[in-house]
């Protein structure tokens, strides 16, 4: 039997059995409703029954028989699930190594490159040999494992971004703009966003999530302050991009928003602008205001951001990397 989907945490969980006996095993764990024995039949429709491995029903599931491709049971992801029923028999489980997993899902030249760089390696030996290094040379070996690592993860593993800011200082113009659609409301009416929005893109080759959220300003109405403390939740402990009205000035609202995992926008710089403090960073000025202007607009806010984050250009990183946190914690469990 083989199990079709990634291992780990998921919404569900798909199961092929393939030939005869391995067919009979896995219809040996399940029952109908009604506690009947399950019948497969290839190219009949769904059918659900309850999974029951060793008679004691864990989950409900449907039943796909797809004749020589398989009979598939498809299952809740919980691993404890998966678990259970892989008690019962023998088990080929599909060996989705991390960079075969970004490589299948790489949604950028750089994230595809690095999958493919990575498949020709094999980390747990590079750790092995790593760990099996005298001294100096292991000290400088993990260094430079780690700061590959670094760069590895911020293409693998999306960078949760919050935007920030002020009522109606551009941001969910800004994110429409990222996104190349008019993923969110925006307008002169201050307080327009209230849920958090969250979206992924690529900028520069580097994934990212960007998170819209209500702006700081006036809460006139529940609803008001209910969408602001979302905000404020979202962005504690996270990267977020400060998006200031150029045309009006940071306030000390603004400035209380900035911290040094802060990412400094001044947005509207087509209108006349205020003048802006010495003593405020600011990352880069840009405007919004034409759609058309979208793709240039998104390399100059990738190309910015991937500075701030002292990030090379996407691709390759030149040796083995982890990709995946446990990977992560492997290479960090071998000490400074
Ligand atoms: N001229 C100009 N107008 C802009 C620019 N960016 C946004 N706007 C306008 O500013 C107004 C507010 O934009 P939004 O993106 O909705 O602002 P917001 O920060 O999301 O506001 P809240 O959701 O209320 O927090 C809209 O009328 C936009 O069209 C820009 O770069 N230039
Ligand atoms: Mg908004």
């Amino acid at each position: 039997m083989r199990l079709l989907t990634p291992p780990g945490r998921g919404g569900i969980a798909v199961v092929a059995a393939f030939g005869q006996t391995e067919r009979a095993a896995l219809l040996a764990c399940l029952r109908t409703r009604a506690g009947g024995a399950v019948a497969a039949a290839a190219g009949a429709p769904p059918r659900l029954c309850v999974v029951a491995p060793q008679g004691v029903a864990i989950d409900e599931g449907l039943l796909v028989d797809r004749g020589e491709a398989g009979l598939e049971l498809h299952l809740h992801g919980s691993p404890a699930i998966v678990a259970a029923l892989a008690a019962v028999g023998p088990w080929v489980r599909e060996a989705v190594d991390p960079a075969t997993m970004l490589l299948r899902q790489a949604l950028s030249p750089g994230q595809l490159e690095l999958a493919l760089e990575q498949q020709r390696h094999d980390f747990v030996a590079h750790l092995a040999a790593l760990a099996a290094l005298p001294g100096a040379a292991r000290t400088s070996a993990l260094a430079a494992t780690r700061a590959r690592t670094r760069i590895a993860l911020a293409h693998a593993l999306p960078l949760r971004l919050v935007l920030v800011g002020r009522q109606n200082a551009g941001k969910s113009t800004l994110m429409n703009r990222l996104l190349f659609q008019e993923r969110v409301l925006t307008g002169p009416l201050p307080g327009l966003t209230r849920d958090p929005v969250r979206e992924i893109t690529v900028l520069d080759g580097y994934p990212y999530q960007l998170v819209d959220t209500a702006g700081e300003g006036g809460a006139t109405t529940r609803l008001d302050q209910c969408a602001i403390d979302l905000a404020r939740r979202e962005r504690t402990g996270a990267d977020r991009l400060l998006v200031v009205d150029a045309s009006a000035g940071p306030t000390t609202v603004d400035r209380a928003l900035v911290d040094d995992r802060t990412f400094v926008l001044a947005s509207k710089c087509d209108l006349p602008v205020a003048p802006w403090p010495d003593d405020l960073r600011c990352d880069l000025r840009v405007s919004c205001a034409s759609a058309e202007d979208a793709p240039a607009l998104r390399i100059r806010v990738g190309q910015a951001l991937r500075h701030w984050r002292q990030l090379p250009p996407a691709g390759p990183v030149g040796g083995p990397a982890a990709l995946d946190a446990v990977a992560a914690q492997r290479l960090a469990d071998l000490g400074p």
